[in-house]
């Protein structure tokens, strides 16, 4: 296999850590990363060994891994608890009474948690739970809004060996029932509604729907009052978690659990239509989302910290809720939409909070470029230290649009490529020592083996693409696919002999850094060609008219596949047939003329997930000219379905 990858080769700016943020960084210099990083990978044992000493365990493992390949076990026959570690091993020293949890509603609510209250909230839950009757090992579905609750769920499951599984606010009563089915969850945590871009979300009357016909395994709702309005109560089956929570004790000692003790179950999509369950265990996982907020986002006591990933996405487990609280660090929360009432409300809280850190996706980054730079410009963002993005690969003109506008040149991005399977961040800059490149994720994670191989599993040479795979396991991997260890050996296991296979394309450059070009599935074939959808996106978005692009192939008779392209353009830029033309110039100049899009068609918005990923599907089969089949239930706005207009050539 082969990626055409000219247009990252032809990028040559190079950012240095500024020598002030290196001073202060864990690891502040290549030298340092790479003997550590050397280290992981000869003596992984005594690695993950003095790391995990970081952590707090009621028993120490025996031994570190034990590899029955595709099956991990990490830190055998030790015990731990999540909740302990994100709660009370910081209640002895100063962290006391510092925030944990700062949180803002759509609306405007102000609230903030300290350590010592969110363990006496999440202790008073866990007995809530109890009294329920749930026993460790049971499911239990959450199904909130963006609010602290979310988070007290999630920690009082884990402290008493509840397995969670956060489902999206977003998703719709079709996917509850079928996560439900799938995992066999006993209990829902849910809220009566939640705000979003002004409206409310009925959460709780999509349960109730999810629920319908009483053949579900599920006994018992717990349902949290956010917005107040009217809701559906089932008499023996649902209670307020408002009334549950005045007469509980707040004593509730954290069980020790064994390092392999199923934590959560989130479902993510595949190449079928049956989502799978990714499962995670306790220790691996913890430590993963631990490590990787110490080292990549080097969190301070001092720092005030914003992912503002939904906790119903990886993302949002290992880094809104498990890692910074892991860290005894402070996680801001924000229920809504960065573009409620206005377009500047991110800024407004960056102004607000004095936030250090922004963890943030590029497809926001993009709207945030659309919407104007006078927006970021009204507020004081001289409080950011450092940048991070996740969740596809970062074009160049956003990268750089972040570096100047919100970082203000001063604060390294870190660009983390990881997967909900891999549980925490694997090929990612470490801001203090790692030179980056707009595009490129860089250098692989400690422990982490990374390559880009060819079909045969055989490394290929630097700037030649092919597919990336993981060599060896890593703590927070996955470690099986819920009910269906058949499956999870032949998805991530079997593509590339005895490797992790994450689904992406990549390419190394002769400095070893990598470059994400996105999904296998998203390569086209043109005239024999191949050519990433991400790279014709890429040299579209560096268009001054363009917004946001997808690309995606059409059947074509002569070429194998077409190129088509999907545009939304800038405020006050008209989509005419010009506009159409010079774009094609413009990718054929950038790339190629292999790459030449065959239709350009302007949309006003694109069909994304409520993630943010582009639904290439849909557009796959718009652009086929066929009529959109199959699940529609992650698209974030039904309407942009109907608007994705023809192209202007026809
Ligand atoms: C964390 C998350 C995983 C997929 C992955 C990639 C893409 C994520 C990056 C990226 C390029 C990045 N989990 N991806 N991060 N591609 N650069 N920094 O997103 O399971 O929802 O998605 O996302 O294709 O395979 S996920």
């Amino acid at each position: 296999m082969s990626i055409n990858i000219e247009s990252h080769q032809n990028e040559k700016r190079i950012f240095k850590p500024a020598k002030e943020f290196s001073r202060k960084a864990r690891i502040g210099s290549m030298a340092q990363y790479q003997a550590m990083y050397d280290e992981s990978i000869q003596r992984p044992d005594k690695f993950w060994a003095r790391e995990a000493a970081d952590l707090t365990w009621n028993t120490k493992w025996l031994k570190v891994l034990e590899w029955n390949p595709p099956f991990a076990r990490w830190f055998v026959g030790g015990k731990l608890n999540i909740s302990e570690n994100c709660l009370d091993r910081h209640l002895q020293g100063p962290r006391r009474n510092k925030a944990a949890i700062i949180w803002e509603g759509e609306p405007g609510e102000k609230r903030t948690l300290t350590y010592q209250q969110l363990h006496r909230e999440v202790c008073r839950f866990a007995n809530v739970l109890k009294r329920q009757k749930l026993r460790k090992g049971d499911r239990v579905i959450i199904y909130m809004p963006m609010i602290p609750e979310a988070a007290i769920a999630m920690l009082a499951c884990a402290r008493i060996g509840l397995t969670h599984s956060v489902v999206f606010g977003g998703f719709s009563a079709d996917s509850i029932r079928d996560r439900i089915a799938d995992c066999g969850a006993v209990a829902v945590i849910t809220a009566d509604g939640g705000y979003r871009r002004g409206s409310i979300v009925p959460l709780k009357k999509n349960v109730d729907d999810a629920l319908q016909g009483g053949t579900s395994t599920v006994k018992r709702v717990v349902v949290f009052r956010r917005t107040g309005q009217d809701i559906h109560i089932e008499e023996g089956r649902d209670v307020w978690w408002h009334r549950e929570m005045e007469y509980v004790d707040a004593q509730c000692p954290p069980v020790p659990l064994d390092s392999e003790h199923p934590l959560f179950i989130l479902y993510t999509s595949g190449s079928t239509g049956k989502p799978k369950g990714i499962l995670h265990t306790t220790a691996g996982y913890l430590l993963g989302a631990y490590i990787t907020c110490k080292y990549v986002f080097d969190l301070r006591d001092e720092d005030v910290y914003w992912c503002t990933a939904d906790v119903g996405w990886v993302t949002g487990h290992s880094y809104v809720v498990y890692g910074p609280l892991a860290m005894g660090a402070t996680t801001l929360m924000y229920e809504g939409a960065p573009n409620s009432p206005d377009n500047g409300r991110f800024w407004k809280i960056i102004e607000d909070y004095a936030v250090t850190i922004l963890y943030t996706a590029p497809t926001a980054i993009r709207a945030f470029i659309k919407w104007g730079d006078e927006w970021p410009k009204k507020y004081d963002l001289s409080s950011l230290r450092l940048l991070g993005t996740v969740g596809e690969p970062i074009n160049p003109e956003a990268w750089m649009w972040f570096h100047t506008v919100i970082g203000g040149g001063r604060c390294p991005i870190v660009d983390t490529w990881w997967q909900t399977e891999t549980g925490g961040h694997m090929i990612t800059p470490l801001p203090g020592a790692t030179p980056t490149t707009p595009g490129t994720a860089t250098r692989p994670f400690f422990g982490v083996d990374a390559a880009v191989v060819d079909d045969d599993g055989n490394e290929v040479p630097p700037n030649v693409g092919g597919k990336l795979v993981i060599r060896r396991p890593w703590p927070s991997m996955l470690r099986s696919i819920w009910g269906d260890k058949a499956r999870y050996k032949k998805t991530y296991w079997s593509e590339v002999a005895g490797c992790y296979f994450a689904g992406d394309g990549a390419v190394r450059d002769k400095q070893g850094n990598f470059w994400i070009i996105g999904r296998i599935d998203d390569v086209l074939n043109v005239a024999g060609h191949r050519l990433g959808t991400a790279e014709v996106e890429s040299a579209l978005v560096s268009h001054e008219a363009v917004a946001e692009a997808a690309v995606v192939g059409r059947p074509d008779e002569l070429k194998g596949q077409a190129v088509v392209c999907f545009v939304t353009v800038k405020q006050g830029v008209a989509a005419t047939k010009e506009l159409a033309a010079a774009l094609k110039k413009h990718v054929r100049s950038a790339i190629g003329p292999v790459a030449t899009p065959d239709d350009i068609r302007f949309a006003e918005a694109l069909p994304k997930t409520r993630s943010g990923k582009i639904m290439r599907r849909l557009l796959k089969e718009i652009a086929g000219g066929q009529t959109v089949t199959g699940d529609t239930t992650t698209l974030e706005d039904f309407s942009i379905l109907a608007k994705l207009g023809a192209s202007p050539d026809e």
